[in-house]
Order: structure tokens, then sequence, then C-alpha cells
């Protein structure tokens, strides 16, 4: 895939969307492909992950409404780490509805994700619609858009041609807003992309240790991410905020996946 053997840094310049730079800038500048999923109880707990993991990653991946102290406090602090760590914010909020409804839970309800998320998520199963519908609210503030292409779960049904046909909704929106997919291979296929096309693929469920949960996860490594599957970006949750030993060790932990997940890029784009 012609993608997989272009430096970060080189893809720049192939997008229009100020998210999908600044991911890009933020990746080449820190030397990192990881983005941390924060999946705990409390926003003081992952506040408390975000300050020690923040150095080490390009993204943030937050599911705010798992917060029992979720508060616009919340919002300003993870704002400002941001900023001062270097990273971009994603609520993995999976929008699912027709585009009327997404485009009111995207701007309002108690979170008001538009305000203050780069970038969120959607599922692809509503149609277009669901593109409009956030791109209406997210696209003059700057802000990306990933679909859900396949999931890392076992039995899903994001598979063959329903991952075909979210690829082709992803390429007619076009990408001032639709910036990437969550998926498990480049779904972005050579044959399908179009001349000076790029989209950003994240992949979750990546462990350096188990294999899966018991709810059906399922885990690669970073390298299987990066080099069997032409992976941009490696989503880590559990496999880094769960790791016992204390505030350290999470430390250590998230450096050893920016670690791992690098030498596998820097291994890819010098073949
Ligand atoms: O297919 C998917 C898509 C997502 S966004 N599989 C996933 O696991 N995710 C998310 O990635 C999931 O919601 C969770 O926040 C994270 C994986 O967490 P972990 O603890 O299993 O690494």
């Amino acid at each position: 895939h012609p993608t997989t053997l272009l430096p970060y840094s080189e893809r720049i310049k192939l997008h229009t969307n100020p998210t999908a730079k600044k991911i890009l800038e933020i990746m080449d500048r820190k030397k990192t492909n990881l983005a941390v999923s924060v999946d705990v109880n409390t926003a003081s707990e992952a506040l408390e992950v975000i300050r020690r993991v923040g150095s080490s990653v390009c993204m943030v991946k937050t599911h705010v409404d798992i917060f029992e102290d979720f508060t616009e406090s919340f919002v300003e602090e993870l704002v400002k780490l941001s900023k001062e760590l270097d990273f971009v914010i994603f609520e993995d909020r999976k929008f699912a509805d027709i585009g009327n409804t997404v485009s009111l839970q995207y701007s309002s309800g108690i979170h008001k994700i538009a305000n203050w998320a780069d970038l969120t998520n959607a599922h692809s199963v509503p149609g277009p619609g669901i593109i409009a519908g956030l791109s209406k609210i997210g696209e003059p503030l700057g802000r990306g858009l990933l679909l859900l292409a396949e999931m890392s779960s076992k039995g899903s049904l994001a598979v063959d041609g329903y991952t075909e046909e979210t690829f082709k909704m992803a390429q007619e929106a076009g990408r001032s807003f639709v910036i990437g997919f969550i998926a498990q291979n480049r779904i972005d296929k050579s044959d399908l992309i179009k001349d000076g096309e790029d989209y950003l693929i994240m992949s979750p469920g990546v462990g350096l240790g188990a294999k899966g949960d018991s709810l059906g996860q399922q885990y690669r490594t970073p390298r299987e991410c990066i080099i069997d599957s032409g992976s941009d970006v490696i989503i880590v949750g559990r496999g880094i905020y769960g790791i016992k030993g204390g505030e350290q060790a999470v430390k250590d932990e998230a450096e050893r996946y920016r670690i791992e997940g690098w030498k596998a890029y820097e291994e890819r784009i010098s073949k």
C-alpha cells in the first residue's frame, strides 16, 4: 500500500483537515504512534493517568460517558493538558443514529463533545446522513471524524462488504471532515484509493500481554498492527492504565508501547 511506505511527516501535506494535520505533526515531533484509551471510572483518575502517559502519546482517547464525576472543569483540565503535553483529544463516542440526532448529541447535552474533542467517531450503519449531521457541527470547528470500518471484537459484523461500503461512504463525503477509520487493516485498499488521497487507520485491540478478555476483545501486538496490517495509530487501554505497580509503572508501560510502535513504524518505512 502506497501510504504505508511514507513517513508521517510526508503525509501532512496530503491533508486539509486541521485535526488530521495536527495528529501527523505530533506523531512526527514526539516520535509516537500511540494513543492511550483512559477507560477508568472517574474523571479525576483519568486525569492522573493522562498526566503520566501524556508525553508518550499522540492522542488521548476518552469515553466521557463512563465518568461518574464528569464536569466542565474536567474538560478544561483535559484541554490544558493536551496543550502542555502536546496530544490530540479523541472522544470515542461511536455515534450511530440519523443525522439530525447525532448533530444534537455531538453539540449538546452534558458533554458538548464538539466543544472540546478534536476527534470523534461514528458507525456507518445509518448511511451518509450521519456524516452530514456531524460535519455540520464539527467541520466549522476544524474537528475530524473517523468511521468504524472494522472492529477488534470477536464476531463483529463490520466485515467484507460492510467495510468496503464504509470506505466508499467516506470517500464520497470527502476528506474535509472524515480523516480516516477505526479498523484492523489497511481498508483503504490501493485499488480503491485515488491519487493524493490519504487516510489515517487507527487500530484498537492492542496488547503486549493478554490475547483477549472474557467479553470478546481480541489483542494483537503493535508490530502486527503496524507492520503486518499497515495501521497508523495503535490504541491501547487496559494494557497501559491497567498495569499493576503504581504511577511509575503506568508511565513506563506507556513508554514501552511508544517505543514498540515507533520501532515497527521505522521498520515499515525503511522497507
Ligand atoms: O473495534 C474497536 C473499536 C474501539 S474504538 N475495539 C475497541 O476496543 N475500541 C475501543 O478501544 C474500546 O471502546 C476501548 O475504549 C478501547 C480498547 O480498550 P482495551 O482496554 O481493550 O485496550
